[in-house]
Parts: structure tokens; C-alpha cells; sequence
């Protein structure tokens, strides 16, 4: 008698719950997880992933057609890079999320281990390549254009004695806040490529944070390179780079900024903005996951003729604090691209 009780007991749970799990499965909407690698604050790249996938989730909510909410949620990995695995195994184990999407270069490798023992989840990751995993899907911007530009246009400013903060030293820099293949292989090297082909003499400084945050860590080697006669520095170093932005401040040097228009951080020392259109492609990739249309096995580069790699020229701080002959001539450059006339392309 109880041994049928217990039997008919399991039966029911087993029926009810099949019943409210399929339910559930079929009436509810889709569970996004935006996985943020480090913090939002500071971190240009992040915030406007963090922007378009919010717009697309809440256009897509606001819709009166949507019967089925999206529900996004955010997580900040922070900046021990050690615990990434960890949490990021934590967010897939919960089994929850139809995808993760996230951004930057070491994405990839940090999700396939965790493929192995959770073969179903789906991964977008922007600023990242990996070609031929069915699980995920990458997107990278053309960062050899990208940084050509910012080094052509910070080698144009080093060699204009016109300009007030300019000496005629030919020396720049790039402050990185560590280093990592695309740094070292591309973004490094374009920098160069771009500063070298306004004149092969000047000479490009690489020096690294150690951490994506430290912003009176920044400030220090920024002085230290000024004092070197550095007069343009490139900071690719989240919250770091707020420290460099005050040293050029307070010393009297220019900032070539990277990933977001950053001409208004600190007016008449920010001489470019090299632009990747984040917000953009994470907007318009959520849209296409939401749509079931995610290419996912694939990776696709783009940049400047694709529209997703930028250089700001109308930004009136821009007109402002650079001459019109260099204005002109990185007009011309990045005409170049566009046209086909000056080819960069970025080999994986
Ligand atoms: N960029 C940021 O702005 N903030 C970060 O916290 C950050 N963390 C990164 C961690 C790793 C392991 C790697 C490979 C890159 C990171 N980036 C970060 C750099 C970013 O992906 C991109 O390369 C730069 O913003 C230049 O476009």
C-alpha cells in the first residue's frame, strides 16, 4: 500500500513537472546573459556593448507585437582575470541562458573548455575570432586600420612644431594595460605602420599598466614617457587610462584616443579618435539572435569599408584643436582606405 503511494506520488511529480517545464519552455520568453570581462566603468569597449545589446533587448520588450519578454542580465566579471573561468562556468552551469554574449579577444578560449561539459550553450562574442565552433559566433573590428590611424595621426602632431604641447623629438607612445596577441601583433604594429608612414624616423615607446584600472599607475608612466620627450600617447588601458588623460593635462601633452569619440574627456589635448562601431554591432547582433538568425561557426572581420572601424572628423572639438593641413591630410588617409586605394588588411 505505501510502496504504491510513494510510486503514484512520483508519477504525479514527474507528470506535473513535465507539464510546467514545457509549459514554461514554450509560453516564456529568452534569457540573455551579458557577460562584461572586467568593468564597465572606464572601459569604452564594454560600455557600448553593454548600450546596444540593452537597446535592442528593450526595443524589442517595447514592440506590442512581443508577447514573450527578453530578460538581459548583467554580469561584471571585474578585473581578476584568474576568476573568469570560474564565474563564467557558474553563469553557464546555470543552464539558463539562451545565449552569453561578451567582448573582447580571450573570450573564445575561456568558453570551449566549458563546451565540453555543457555542449548547448551559445556564445556571440564581438571584438573576438574564432572560426568553426557551432556554438559560437565572433565579430572583429580591422584594428590594423584602427591603430594605423591613430599612429598616422600622432605621428602628424609630433612632427607639426606649430603645435603648442609639440617638441622635435619624434617620439610617441603606446600605453597598454597588458599584453595580449592582438595588442602585440596588431594593434602595436599598426600604431607603428601609421606613425612611421608620416616619417620612418619617429620612434614609438610600448609600455604596459599591468592591470586594466590603476589610474595613478597610468599617470606615473605617462609622466615618465613626457619627461622622455614623448609628446603623443596612445592609452589602451580602461581605467588607466584616466590617469594618462591627467598627465597630459597637467604636463602639457596629446592624447590619441581609441574605441569611442573621445574628444570632449579632455578638450584641446585629445588630438584623434579612432573609432570601433561596438554599440552598433552588438545592437544589431542581439536584433539578429533575437530573429533566430546568428551565424553561429562563423567570424567575420570588418572595418572601415564596412563601416564598423571609424575616424571622427566633424567633431567640432576636433576642427578646434587640430590645424586644418593635418585635419586635411587624415581626411585623405582614411578617404585611402575607404576607397580601396590604401589596402591594411588584418591577417588572424
Ligand atoms: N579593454 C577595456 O577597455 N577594458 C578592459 O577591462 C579590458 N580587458 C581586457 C582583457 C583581456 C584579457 C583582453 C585580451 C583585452 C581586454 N580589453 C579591455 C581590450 C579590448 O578588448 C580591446 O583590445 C581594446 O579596447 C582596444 O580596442
Amino acid at each position: 500500500m505505501y510502496k504504491k503511494f510513494i510510486l503514484l506520488l512520483i508519477v504525479f511529480y514527474t507528470i506535473t513537472f513535465t507539464v510546467f517545464s514545457n509549459g514554461s519552455k514554450e509560453n516564456s520568453g529568452k534569457n540573455i546573459a551579458l557577460f562584461i570581462p572586467g568593468e564597465l566603468s572606464g572601459s569604452p569597449v564594454y560600455q557600448m556593448l553593454n548600450d546596444g545589446v540593452t537597446k535592442a533587448v528593450n526595443e524589442y520588450n517595447s514592440n506590442p507585437k512581443t508577447t514573450n519578454k527578453i530578460n538581459l542580465s548583467i554580469f561584471e566579471a571585474q578585473s581578476n582575470q584568474a576568476e573568469w573561468g570560474k564565474k563564467l562556468t557558474a553563469l553557464v552551469a546555470q543552464q539558463k541562458y539562451d545565449v552569453i554574449i561578451s567582448s573582447n579577444p580571450s573570450m573564445p578560449d575561456f568558453a570551449k573548455p566549458i563546451l565540453k561539459d555543457f555542449p548547448d550553450q551559445k556564445f556571440i562574442f564581438l571584438d573576438a575570432y574564432e572560426s568553426g565552433n557551432p556554438n559560437i559566433a565572433t565579430i572583429q573590428y580591422n584594428q590594423r586600420e584602427q591603430a594605423y590611424l591613430a599612429g598616422y595621426s600622432a605621428g602628424l602632431v609630433t612632427t607639426d612644431s606649430s603645435l603648442l604641447y609639440a617638441n622635435k623629438d619624434l617620439k610617441i607612445a603606446l600605453v597598454a594595460a597588458q599584453e595580449y596577441p592582438v595588442m602585440n601583433t596588431i594593434i602595436l604594429p599598426g600604431f607603428i605602420e601609421g606613425a612611421q608612414a608620416v616619417n620612418p624616423d619617429i620612434s614609438v615607446e610600448f609600455r604596459i599598466v599591468g592591470n586594466w584600472y590603476d589610474a595613478t599607475k597610468g599617470a606615473e608612466i605617462a609622466k615618465s614617457l613626457y619627461d622622455s620627450g614623448v609628446d603623443v600617447i596612445l592609452p589602451i588601458a580602461g581605467g588607466a587610462s584616466q590617469g594618462i588623460i591627467s598627465a597630459a593635462k597637467q604636463y602639457g601633452f596629446y592624447i590619441t584616443w581609441f574605441d569611442d569619440n573621445g574628444f570632449n574627456k579632455a578638450p584641446g589635448y585629445i588630438v584623434s579618435s579612432s573609432v570601433m562601431s561596438q554599440e552598433k554591432m552588438a545592437y544589431e547582433q542581439t536584433k539578429l539572435f533575437l530573429e533566430g538568425k546568428t551565424k553561429f561557426g562563423s567570424a567575420k572581420t570588418v572595418g572601415i569599408k564596412d563601416g564598423y572601424v571609424q575616424f571622427i572628423l566633424d567633431d567640432p572639438l576636433f576642427i578646434k584643436t587640430v590645424p586644418e593641413s593635418i585635419r586635411k591630410k587624415m581626411t585623405d588617409v582614411y578617404e585611402n582606405i575607404k576607397s580601396g586605394t590604401l589596402v591594411l588588411e588584418q591577417t588572424n
